[in-house]
């Protein structure tokens, strides 16, 4: 049976991508922090919580993770455990550093000196790290795009995805760096943009009437469905050869457009008025304010367009995405119509 290591496994990627795994007949092994034993729920959710195999430990720590690796000895690993919150990581960019880079150093380091070139790596890269890059001309991005990171999580993540190039062209290494560009699911943490508006839209059409408080509503973003995003890490390290794959939908919507679909889905009239810098939005039908930017919510630095461009990934591995925007939101309104416990 084929073994694969996930860091991560609690998180939103970490869950869909054991799942996949495991249809797939691989013998899990994740690793968590102990802290994390009460966030399974993602995990209970999908229904193969106690299919994993856990293990105990901190990414940054490397004599821990060097024996579990030479324990286990996975046929693949999939780096996913990080600092993963962009605006987190303006008020702590020490501790996003260490774990976002050191953690793959670590692992580098283990499979270079342990000699242990048959094992296939993945770690997690993002599209925050080409920042402003696309600039006026908004263009799409791909694999030759330079990277201008505008976030400390940015600037963190490229230097993780440099040294995975760097190992894999000094040493043979099979490592990737997989560039994803955002993806939501209805497991989605709810820090981020997407999960706040559709679970708090949701409360407010059906129980509490508490208004939504955003920040940036003109940044954009190329949202897919994790789901379809877990799949192309598998098959980055399924492929014959080792590249940094650029993983997205091609499309992009702002804030606006995400929140205005997810409202309207749901009944609502969204008309959006200035109040000096800040904005309301009322919903027509019922005059009740609905949403308010609140200055707490916007960024330090902005990255205000994401675009991608994912040919190589279609032509190289086979990779097309089955989500839309619109399948993506009605996936998740109706986990929190269930999850909220809603009698329509
Ligand atoms: P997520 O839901 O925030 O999950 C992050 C995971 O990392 C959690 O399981 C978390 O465990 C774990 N973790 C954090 N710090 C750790 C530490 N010190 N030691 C061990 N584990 C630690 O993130 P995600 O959305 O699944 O994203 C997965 C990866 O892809 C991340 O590396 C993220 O940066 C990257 N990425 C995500 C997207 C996206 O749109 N989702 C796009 C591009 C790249 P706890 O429960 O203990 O916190
Ligand atoms: O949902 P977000 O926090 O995601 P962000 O910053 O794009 O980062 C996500 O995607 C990256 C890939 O590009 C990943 F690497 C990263 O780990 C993470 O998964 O914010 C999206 C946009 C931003 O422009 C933000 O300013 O939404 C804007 N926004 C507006 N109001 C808000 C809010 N974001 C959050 N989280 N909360 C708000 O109230």
């Amino acid at each position: 049976m084929k073994k694969a290591l996930i860091t991560g496994i609690n998180g939103q990627d970490g869950a869909y991508l054991a799942n996949l795994l495991l249809k797939k007949n691989y013998k899990i092994y994740g690793l968590i922090r102990r802290g994390s034993t009460n966030r399974l729920y993602r995990l209970e959710y999908l229904n193969i919580k106690d299919r994993i195999n856990f293990i105990y430990g901190e990414l940054n720590e490397f004599q821990n993770l060097q024996n579990e690796i030479l324990r286990i000895k996975p046929d693949l690993i999939f780096n996913l455990a990080a600092q993963s919150f962009v605006k987190y990581s303006f008020d702590n960019p020490t501790y996003t550093y260490e774990i976002n880079c050191v953690s793959v150093l670590n692992i580098l380091e283990c499979l270079r000196r342990n000699k242990l070139f048959k094992i296939k790596f993945y770690t997690a890269g993002t599209s925050e790290m080409f920042g402003n890059i696309s600039g006026k001309k908004k263009l799409k991005i791909d694999e030759k795009t330079p990277m201008q990171p505008c976030s400390p999580y940015g600037n963190s993540k490229v230097a993780a995805h440099n040294l995975t190039s760097i190992y894999r062209e000094s040493y043979g290494l099979f490592a990737c760096s997989g560039i994803l560009f955002n993806h939501e699911s209805p497991l989605r943490g709810e820090e981020f943009v997407t999960k706040k508006i559709v679970k708090n839209l949701v409360e407010q059409k059906y129980s509490k009437k508490t208004i939504l408080y955003l920040g940036n509503l003109d940044s954009k973003r190329d949202w897919g469905h994790a789901e379809d995003y877990v799949e192309a890490m598998y098959l980055m390290l399924k492929s014959k050869k080792p590249f940094n794959y650029v993983i997205s939908t091609g499309k992009t919507y702002s804030v606006r457009e995400f929140f205005t679909k997810v409202a309207v889905k749901l009944g609502f009239e969204p008309i959006f008025k200035k109040k000096g810098k800040l904005e309301v939005c009322i919903d027509k039908k019922t005059n009740r304010i609905i949403m308010k930017t609140s200055k707490k919510y916007f960024r330090e630095n902005e990255l205000s367009y994401l675009k991608g461009n994912s040919i190589m990934a279609k032509k190289k591995i086979g990779w097309k995405p089955k989500f839309n925007i619109d399948t993506l939101i009605d996936d998740m309104i109706s986990y929190e119509l269930k999850n909220q416990n809603v009698q329509k």
